[in-house]
């Protein structure tokens, strides 16, 4: 079945008076819409592009571009090291690189001219149609490409809009990355979908919160603790609709200092790049400190024990949380195996958190089950890929990567490396930079400490609580 491709059905309403601005760059909808048109135009015959995806017009002009045009697309972190890069063009195989292109990648690259204008008509869709192949890390190996379907996108933003009762007339402020769910799908694509604006601030800081005035902002709990410690510039969002955080945890302190300083209370919402987002806490819904609400339209959540029995909502209770809907990835692209493992037998996608419903139907994130998925300022991480990439260096015999508890970044990266035979210890540093150089900037360990030997059990498993 095909249906018209109006993924982003506001933005094809052309409108001179609502705006797209990014890192200081602005257009209106009617700018964007005939720029990405150009893109669209340029794109015949291609089934997936490559996006290195800096914060910049360019970005959304060649996302919104392929989306327009029905090509898959590909958002490359920019701070790539060498090892991610190679594994995502080798895993993907993208046709070319829309907009810049990084060194050496053996990919032809397109450039884009935002001073292009061209006329759109929306084509003929599948609405199973892949939209994104996005990478994200496991527990263990390098990251997998997530596909998401125009339908689930489609689907997660539509859930939003009616939580948060998103309008025309509201304008988004956040300063996200544009290579994950948070910053590119809700971030970029929520504006465009709703026919709303946006203020892309580039980087996010409180000043730049501050500066940007909006009506609804996003954020992860990272950038909302540095804006609660920074009263002048908390005390300027007084004049929003919504706060909205999400990517992990927002801690209860942080929430009631906002509150304090800005009268209004962060609406949390839940999700993972393989099922978007499933659970909000709606605009005219109470908000409770730690509570991430309730599952938004088309989704359904349950909770289980270990023996796969149901947990009962009663607030208390903890169980592994589950979730299915219209809102779910198409599978691990290349990864079958893998795809297969992340679902019961019947059906539901296994988020790896573990959560309390209350008999409202309100969630609370207790945690993650494995020690080994990292979540960093709002990054997922998996411990496996740094411990590999660690294992690569001369001076390393073995190591184990934890997430330490951090009031800034929720989990702070740490190392536990035991050095080879013989040889002296490198400076740290050399270790955090060599990560950097392989995988990308948030993968560093922020500490890197010796020891002798690591801890491990009877069976000989590392035992990382006992690194914690
Ligand atoms: C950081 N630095 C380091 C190290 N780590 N230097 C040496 N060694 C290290 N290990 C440097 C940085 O390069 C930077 O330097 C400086 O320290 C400060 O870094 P940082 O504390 O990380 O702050 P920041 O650069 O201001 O970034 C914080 C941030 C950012 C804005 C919160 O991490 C961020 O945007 N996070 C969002 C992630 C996200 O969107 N996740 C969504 C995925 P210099 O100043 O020189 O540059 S989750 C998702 O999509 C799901 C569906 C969901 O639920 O939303
Ligand atoms: P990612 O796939 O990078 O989007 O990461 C998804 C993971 O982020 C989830 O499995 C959760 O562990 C975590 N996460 C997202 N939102 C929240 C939230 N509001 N509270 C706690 N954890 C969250």
């Amino acid at each position: 079945m095909t249906t018209q491709n109006r993924l982003l059905a506001g933005l094809l309403e052309a409108r001179s008076d609502r705006h797209v601005s990014v890192d200081g760059t602005t257009l209106s909808h009617a700018e964007l819409l005939g720029a990405a048109a150009a893109v669209a135009g340029s794109l015949d015959g291609r089934q997936r592009v490559a996006v290195l995806a800096t914060p910049t017009m360019t970005t959304v002009l060649a996302v919104t571009g392929a989306l327009l045009a029905g090509v898959e697309v590909v958002p490359v972190p920019p701070d790539s090291g060498a090892d991610e890069l190679r594994h995502i063009v080798d895993d993907a195989a993208p046709d070319l690189w829309l907009g810049p292109a990084p060194d050496g990648t053996g990919v032809p690259s397109l450039t884009i001219d935002p001073a292009a204008r061209a006329s759109y008509e929306p084509g003929e869709l599948d609405p199973e149609r892949i939209a994104f192949v996005l990478y994200t890390s496991g527990t263990t190996g390098l990251p997998k490409g997530v596909l998401l379907s125009h339908r689930a996108v489609a689907a997660g933003l539509d859930g939003l809009v009616d939580a948060w009762a998103w309008r025309a007339d509201d304008v988004l402020v956040h300063g996200l990355p544009l290579f994950h769910v948070h910053g590119l799908v809700l971030g970029v694509l929520g504006p465009l979908r709703v026919g709303a604006g946006l203020t892309h601030v580039g980087r996010g800081t409180p000043q730049a919160y501050a500066a940007a005035r909006g009506s609804m902002y996003f954020a992860v709990p990272t950038i909302w603790s540095r804006i609660a410690e920074s009263p002048e510039h908390a005390e300027a969002l007084r004049g929003a609709r919504l706060l909205v955080s999400g990517s992990a945890a927002l801690p209860v302190p942080v929430f009631e200092r906002l509150r304090e300083l800005t009268g209004l209370e962060v609406a949390e919402r839940y999700g993972m790049s393989e099922t978007l987002i499933t659970v909000a806490t709606r605009a005219d819904g109470s908000r409770r400190a730690g509570w991430v609400g309730v599952p938004i339209e088309g989704v359904q959540t349950r909770l289980r024990a270990e023996d796969g029995s149901d947990v009962p909502r009663d607030g208390e209770s903890v169980g592994r949380l589950e979730v299915r809907g219209s809102t779910l990835f198409s599978g691990y692209l290349n990864r079958p195996d893998a795809t297969a493992e992340s679902f019961t037998e019947d059906g539901w996608f296994v988020t790896g958190d573990v959560a309390v419903l209350d008999p409202g139907g309100a969630h609370r994130i207790v945690g993650r089950e494995s020690v080994d998925l990292i979540k960093s300022a709002g990054y997922r991480i998996g411990a496996g890929e740094i411990e590999s990439t660690l294992s690569g260096h001369p001076a390393v015999a073995e190591c184990a990567v934890v997430g330490v508890p951090d009031d800034d970044l929720g989990q702070r990266i740490v190392a536990h490396v035991v050095l080879r035979a013989g040889r002296p210890a490198p400076d740290p540093t050399e270790l955090t930079a060599y990560v950097g150089e392989h995988l990308s900037a948030h993968k560093r360990p922020r500490a890197v400490v010796f020891v002798d030997a690591l801890p491990r059990n009877e069976m000989g498993k590392v035992q990382k609580k006992r690194l914690l």
